[in-house]
């Protein structure tokens, strides 16, 4: 199923948004601070998030998965459909592939593929989680931080694996997410842990391209509920130092234990140039997997306004790679994919109205209410409109949710696979 840019403008047209008069009265409105909603506009229209291969099907947990008839069951169209969401909002311009999930069986065909979807290849993400058909070692007690060698040197094998894969396809970066941890006190020697995993890092790092980055992942807990090697931004940061300058932290906004303060670890990691990444999800408990937006949209307008705010003073920071990491138990997955990537835009574009200056003044005199006022009227005003002009102008759907369920997306893929394939991934 493709979907062309003549349907949607037609689409466009016929639907006779009122979305202009809206943007009209932002504009004049915004004028008056000296914000200018068309640089706005521009900067969506070119932000790009990668879509994660392995949340293009019905996700699911250890009480049940419900398939949902019409997923992907190849990589070429898992790459179909992201192409369906990036021709319906022109910005889901890359794919991160997860290894071996999805090992491309064709390099030169997957690579026509997705340039057929102009999709770029984002980060490669190594599986050293699950212990795959005949594995010469096993996983069960750790990969790269296993006390057993030959575990870390078979994790490793593999990580050096998935760049090759990558530097074929043309990405640029690896993010390694490690599962390795204890369930139980005194099952694992923290140090030696650590120990291991900086060393195989470090192993890894050495065999990363000259132009690629290595993204570190971290998460507190699951599948190992005692302790999880790996476990916050500190000991990923401390890891990303030790490997060299082109490693990084990621940062997947699950991996936080209730009541982080997340924009501010974005903070301290932007200043110190350490902050590689995002894997955008929400959640209301644990690593829930859930729509972008959907539980704690305050809380990610404020990790955008510390993202501004560092993409305008931290120059030590590379850009930013920009993923979503959902997993899709209830939703359709392309619907659930086009929320999360309108929620993602909807917390930019209102972080860029955010007055920096006067901001900066207020907490210069610790003028705490104005300090929330100046953050809060951006956070309060509607920035739909600008989103539906930054797609109009990229030749995408004003109203991509509407044109998805107008053309009868979903069924016209089920007739196509049918509804029992199952798409590869969690
Ligand atoms: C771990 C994680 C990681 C991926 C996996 C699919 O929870 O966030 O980023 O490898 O999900
Ligand atoms: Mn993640």
């Amino acid at each position: 199923m493709k979907i062309t840019p003549d349907k949607i403008s037609d689409f466009n047209k016929n639907q006779g948004d009122s979305y202009v008069a809206e943007l009209d009265f932002l504009k004049n409105r915004c004028a008056k601070q000296d914000v200018s909603i068309d640089d706005i506009v521009s900067k969506v229209a070119d932000f790009q998030v990668a879509v994660p291969s392995w949340a293009l099907g019905a996700g699911g947990t250890r009480f049940g998965r419900f398939s949902y008839g019409g997923e992907p069951a190849s990589l070429e169209q898992k790459l179909d459909d992201i192409g369906i969401l990036h021709a319906l909002t022109r910005s889901a311009g890359a794919v991160s592939l997860h290894i071996p999930w999805d090992i491309p069986k064709d390099i030169k065909a997957i690579k026509e593929v997705a340039a057929s979807h102009e999709i770029a290849f984002d980060a490669m993400n190594s599986n050293t989680f699950q212990n795959q058909d005949g594995a010469e070692a096993s996983y069960k007690f750790g990969s790269l931080g296993n006390i057993r060698k030959d575990s870390r040197n078979y994790a490793i094998q593999h990580n050096l694996e998935v760049i090759k894969i990558g530097k074929e396809l043309g990405s640029k970066s690896l993010t390694v997410w490690l599962a390795d941890g204890a369930n139980f006190p005194g099952q694992a020697n923290f140090q030696t842990a650590l120990q291991n995993t900086e060393n195989s890092l470090k192993s890894i790092y050495n065999g990363l391209p000259e132009d690629w980055k290595m993204f570190i992942e971290y998460k507190p807990y699951e599948p190992n509920f005692y302790s999880t090697i790996i476990q916050d931004w500190g000991t990923s940061f401390m890891l990303a130092n030790a490997c060299g300058e082109r490693a990084y932290t990621l940062v997947d906004l699950g991996h936080h234990l209730p009541n982080t303060n997340i924009e501010q670890i974005v903070a301290t990691l932007m200043f110190k140039g350490k902050l590689g990444g995002f894997h955008f999800n929400d959640s209301k408990y644990g690593d829930d997997d859930l729509t972008v937006g959907a539980i704690k949209p305050y809380a990610l307008f404020l990790i955008f306004n510390e993202l501004v705010y560092g993409m305008q003073n931290n120059p030590q920071n590379p850009n930013l790679a920009w993923m979503i990491d959902a997993s899709h138990n209830t939703k359709d997955p392309l619907e659930d994919l086009l929320q999360s990537l309108e929620a993602i835009l909807i917390a930019y574009a209102q972080a860029l109205l955010v007055d920096q200056e006067s901001l900066k003044v207020a907490q210069q005199e610790n003028d705490v209410v104005k300090c929330q006022e100046i953050l809060q009227d951006a956070y309060r005003t509607d920035v739909r409109p600008v989103l539906k002009a930054a797609r109009e102008k990229s030749g995408a759907a004003i109203n991509p949710l509407q044109v998805y369920r107008s053309f009868g997306v979903r069924d016209a893929l089920i007739k196509e696979r049918g509804s029992q394939t199952k798409a590869t991934g969690l």
